[in-house]
């Protein structure tokens, strides 16, 4: 249970709790000792307060439903920023703001901020507590849905606080901005989702590795161990330190012989992250367990190798679209246990969001709170709906998941939504053309989107939203790890296999032309026994390519035309891109790495012969 007297005796920890509270002036401090019960009573204190209503009990044990605020549903890149010396060292991706303004303008937010509240101090490891690439933060929130959330996506409590001893940790200061007694010594009650949508500020001043996080309490905004921490200040201290903190999913792979590789992979968010961390292969005798759907810390392991672990401990997954098609190990992830978040209400006491089953309910409370029937011109559930569940839960979570020496890393998938040019899959030709492969990657914008069909959002290694320093720094890292793992220009040494892929091919009528889901693992089976050294390989001007016949094709329902199609080098594609690539390099300026520069020249003389 919650405690009011300190958990610890970490000088550097209770200056600045001390120092928090001086201030945001909440009415008691509690200190989380990451029990089951102390969960239990989060969950309690939602549902009394009115945040949070019990799912049914049978249908959905131990869950609970939050609606949240209109003006707080998702992450908001406009108002996340980067707070570091040097606008250069921040680049051109990012928002930047200088440290000691953004301090000064926050101080005066956070001034008596948290007035009626308590401050909750949760102690939290990235990763199985004291393994040798896990690292901690403390949060400091006054909002106990982030205390019961951090609980599932993090290991929480006394166990961290004794690991950390008078070590450091990364600050991670939350407010919802929301104060229950006001500054002219009035008082107001409070909201079920208290939050001050208008004045958002998630701040990261890698620097001093800190997080200052204000007015939301939405997911990444305020669940601060994820992309502020795993990734935007991971990746300025894995940088600084020799390692790599990547969005990327990882998987563990069995064939039928039972030999293991390891896989991780950074797709955009939307594009199918967790569902392939958690796929039912189609070809027989082969297995797919997750060990982590969402991010990936890689450090050198004592043979030289990069070894990976999931440093969360739960899913944050977006819930419309999931189902027991697309993905069952994520329905059976959240069946108890869960918190759930601005999806529908059903009249049995159950969620339900769009395309989880096929027949729709005949009605519901909405995520707005209103009624809701079949024909509604408004959703059910917000499109950024989200789940909240224990990967434990999850029935393919690999036993090993939690291998404090983390999992050994075999290949590395890039991929997003390209309708055109982009094959299926292709394989690096070295660890530097891999790196170039991820820093051009992107998604095509659909018909919806502002910008134009076919106009490309380039998302290097899926990190536009997430790089806590100038992407081609992060880039030239990426090619000094190559280096440390022994790879050349023409071998990968110790490193991790890179491959290029690609689900979301049309045809010209607009049709999908691979199936997706389960049947990746046919690609999954090329990667495998690439790494092997077995599978053949063609030698392209962009890298090296399966024929049909080095792909496990048996028992697939896709034409000999789509395959050639999916397969094909688009010469004339990839020549017509070669200026949008230069126009995204020219962006960061003398930063560019030398080793990109002459990737690209390289594959422009390989376009022309
Ligand atoms: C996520 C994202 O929530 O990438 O994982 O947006
Ligand atoms: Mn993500």
């Amino acid at each position: 249970m919650t405690a009011t007297t300190a958990l610890s005796k970490n000088p550097k920890l209770l200056a600045w709790v001390s120092e928090i509270q001086a201030m945001c002036q909440p009415d008691q401090v509690l200190w989380c000792d990451g029990s089951r019960d102390e969960y239990q009573q989060m969950l309690d204190l939602m549902v009394q307060g009115g945040t949070a209503k019990w799912l049914n009990k049978t249908k959905r044990p131990n869950s609970i439903l939050v609606l949240s605020d209109v003006g707080d549903v998702a992450r908001v890149e406009d108002r996340t920023y980067i707070c570091c010396h040097k606008k250069e060292e921040a680049g051109p991706t990012n928002n930047w703001a200088d440290p000691a303004q953004m301090r000064d303008t926050l101080r005066k937010l956070y001034a008596g901020c948290m007035k009626g509240r308590t401050l909750y101090v949760i102690p939290f490891s990235m990763g199985p507590v004291g393994s040798p690439i896990a690292h901690i933060g403390i949060e400091l929130t006054d909002s106990p849905y982030v205390v019961a959330n951090m609980h599932l996506m993090t290991r929480v409590g006394k166990k961290v606080l004794d690991v950390l001893g008078n070590g450091d940790f990364v600050k991670c200061l939350h407010s919802v901005g929301y104060p229950l007694k006001l500054a002219d010594g009035s008082t107001r009650k409070d909201l079920a989702w208290p939050c001050d949508a208008q004045n958002k500020y998630i701040t990261h001043f890698p620097e001093d590795r800190e997080i200052w996080s204000y007015g939301s309490g939405y997911g990444g905004n305020a669940l601060l161990g994820k992309k502020c921490f795993a990734l935007r200040i991971a990746s300025v201290m894995a940088r600084d330190q020799g390692w790599m903190a990547e969005h990327m999913l990882i998987l563990k792979l069995t064939n039928p012989q039972g030999v293991v590789k390891y896989v991780a992979a950074a797709f955009p968010s939307a594009c199918g992250k967790t569902n392939l961390a958690m796929m039912e292969p189609t070809i027989p005798g082969w297995k797919v367990q997750c060990v982590g759907d969402d991010i990936a810390w890689m450090k050198f392991g004592p043979d030289g190798r990069l070894y990976a672990i999931n440093p969360e401990a739960g899913f944050f997954g977006v819930a419309p679209g999931t189902s027991y098609a697309t993905n069952p190990n994520a329905m059976e992830s959240v069946k108890a246990n869960s918190i759930f978040t601005n999806c529908g209400l059903t009249d049995d006491g159950d969620v339900w969001w769009e395309d989880m089953t096929e027949e729709e309910p005949e009605h519901l409370i909405d995520w707005h709170g209103k009624d809701w029937a079949p024909g509604s011109d408004k959703k059910a559930a917000h499109p950024n709906a989200r789940f909240t569940a224990p990967a434990h839960q999850c029935p393919v979570i690999a036993p090993n998941w939690e291998d404090p020496a983390g999992v050994p890393i075999d290949a590395i998938l890039f991929g997003g939504r390209r309708a055109t040019v982009v094959p299926l899959v292709t394989e690096a030709r070295s660890w530097r053309h891999g790196t170039f492969l991820g820093s051009i990657m992107g998604s095509e914008k659909t018909a919806a989107a502002a910008g134009g069909l076919g106009q490309l959002r380039r998302d290097p290694m899926a990190m536009l939203p997430f790089c806590g320093y100038n992407m081609a720094r992060y880039w030239q890292h990426w090619l000094a790890m190559g280096q440390k793992g022994q790879a050349t220009d023409t071998s990968w040494g110790k490193m991790p296999r890179i491959f290029y892929v690609n689900w979301f091919r049309k045809s010209s009528s607009g049709k999908f032309l691979w199936p997706g889901y389960g049947e990746n693992s046919r690609i999954l089976k090329w990667v495998f026994e690439r790494c092997e050294g077995k599978a053949q390989a063609i030698e392209t001007p962009i890298g090296n390519l399966p024929d049909k016949q080095a792909l496990d094709l048996q028992g697939l329902d896709v034409s000999g035309e789509d395959l050639s199609e999916l397969l094909r080098v688009d010469k004339a594609g990839w020549t017509a891109e070669l200026p949008s690539i230069e126009q995204h390099f020219a962006e960061f300026g003398n930063d560019l790495p030398q080793g990109l520069r002459d990737e690209l020249a390289a594959l422009k003389q390989r376009l022309v012969k």
